[in-house]
């Protein structure tokens, strides 16, 4: 079997330094609720690569984001995600496990080992970023908690809170936001719970404090902001699936040959701040097909879209 990763490689590494140390004074002031949410980034031993390609900026990450619970805008997140309380935080964990239960945010991270993830993150509106994520893989959590037998599906939820977020207090979308993945996805090695990126604990508009990503998919599964995860035997329904069944489907996997019926998605542009950034191949999987394609056998991917 093919290793999931090439060659360990930082992300200080490959980040220019004045952009490193730009934003070590931009975190430090933060003050102590960075310093309280401080474990859940900076203590992890490995780092694993799966691109080549050179990770997006801090400020690209965290200023180009879709969170539709703060607006519709791409600068919504970045200019009111602030507001949004992170500790304490608890996951409601249940349905088809062994040991329901909530557990506090420290619990859920306890015996879980923390790695740097550089992957790339392609959005299902074509555009995407290579980004440096921070977390443990969803499957260690799972089986800390015991997943039964007739469990074939995970569903997450993400807060409902519409004091902290505007865009709750707003229609388009039935709240709160949900998604969900086979077990079998949830369980491969590549999906990953996130805590953090670039070293740091998750900035809010990232989904602060603890966030999904499922980086052979289009953007939509990785649901941010966590509250609760429910094994279950049937299909869970998924927000954007709800809403425009033709246009997005629950298994959202990154396909270059099958398009959006509003766009293609045979091509994506890449997120850069340079003028000569043009568009670029998306990838079978973004790029992951090693890794996955083998969860899809027999699947037609037109159809299972
Ligand atoms: N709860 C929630 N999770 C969400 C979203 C959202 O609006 N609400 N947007 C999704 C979409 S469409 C994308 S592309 C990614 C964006 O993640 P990023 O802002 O960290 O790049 O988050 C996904 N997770
Ligand atoms: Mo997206």
């Amino acid at each position: 079997m093919k290793p999931a990763f090439r060659s360990p490689l930082r992300w200080s590494q490959v980040t220019p330094r004045p952009l490193w140390l730009n934003r070590r004074s931009l975190i430090a002031g933060l003050g102590a609720s960075a310093l309280a949410g401080s474990a859940l980034a900076r203590d992890y031993p490995a780092s694993r690569h799966s691109t080549d390609e050179a990770p997006n900026s801090f400020e690209e990450i965290t200023n180009y984001n879709n969170f539709y619970e703060f607006g519709w805008n791409k600068d919504d997140p970045a200019r009111y995600a602030h507001a949004l309380t992170t500790d304490p935080w608890a996951i409601e964990i249940g349905g088809l496990v062994d040991r329901p239960g909530s557990y506090d945010l420290a619990d859920v991270l306890k015996g879980q080992v923390l790695e740097e993830r550089i992957c790339r993150f392609r959005c299902v509106e074509a555009w995407s970023m290579v980004i440096p994520w921070i977390g443990f893989e969803l499957a260690g959590l799972l089986n800390r908690v015991g997943v039964q037998p007739g469990a074939k599906y995970v569903a997450f939820q993400t807060l409902l809170r519409p004091g902290e977020m505007p865009g709750q207090r707003g229609g388009g979308i039935d709240w709160p936001y949900v998604e969900g993945l086979r077990l079998d996805e949830a369980m491969n090695p590549l999906t990953i719970l996130a805590t953090g990126l670039y070293g740091e604990e998750m900035p809010k508009q990232n989904g602060a404090p603890i966030r999904l990503v499922v980086p052979w998919k289009y953007g939509f599964k990785s649901i941010k902001s966590i509250v609760r995860i429910t094994l279950t035997a049937e299909q869970p329904p998924t927000t954007w699936q709800a809403l425009q069944p033709r246009e997005y489907g629950f298994y959202a996997n990154v396909n270059p040959e099958v398009d959006h019926p509003r766009w293609s998605q045979a091509t994506e542009r890449r997120i850069s701040s340079s003028l000569f950034a043009g568009r670029q191949e998306t990838l079978m999987f973004n790029g992951y097909a090693d890794e996955v394609a083998g969860l899809y056998a027999g699947m037609d991917l037109s159809v299972n879209y």
